[in-house]
């Protein structure tokens, strides 16, 4: 078994929920927050069979869309913690960031 970690935006989060559910999968939602734009995003944990872990990545992938944002993030000046600026500036953000991690032991009590 393979415990599937993906990061999506908000705005695919419930297409793709549904996909995975009508799928037969089952998945849990996080609320969180990126490191970097400190804006939300959508954390899905699905644990999958080793067989089927190809087709949720289908689904992910088929589901979640990169766009491009304008951003004003606060970026260090000089490096110092103190002196944050705002700086404007264009990212792609997605479609989705993920992780595939092995499953040591999977048990529902
Ligand atoms: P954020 O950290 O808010 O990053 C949003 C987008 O900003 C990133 O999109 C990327 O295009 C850009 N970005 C991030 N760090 C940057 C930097 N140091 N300099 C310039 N641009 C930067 P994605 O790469 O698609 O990531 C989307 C979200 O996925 C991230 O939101 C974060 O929540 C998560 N993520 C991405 N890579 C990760 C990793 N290696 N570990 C954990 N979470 C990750």
């Amino acid at each position: 078994m393979k415990l599937i970690i993906t990061v999506v935006q908000d705005q695919d989060a419930p297409h793709l929920l549904e996909k995975l559910l009508g799928g037969g999968y089952r998945a849990t939602r996080l609320a969180t927050t990126g490191g970097f734009l400190r804006q939300g995003n959508t954390t899905l944990l699905v644990g999958a069979e080793d067989e089927n872990v190809d087709e949720v990545l289908h689904l992910i992938e088929e589901t979640c869309s990169s766009r491009q944002q304008t951003v004003t993030p606060w970026v260090p000046l000089g490096g110092s913690v103190d002196s944050y600026v705002p700086y404007p500036m264009e990212v792609t953000v997605g479609g989705a960031t993920v992780f595939v991690l092995a499953v040591e032991d999977f048990r529902k009590l």
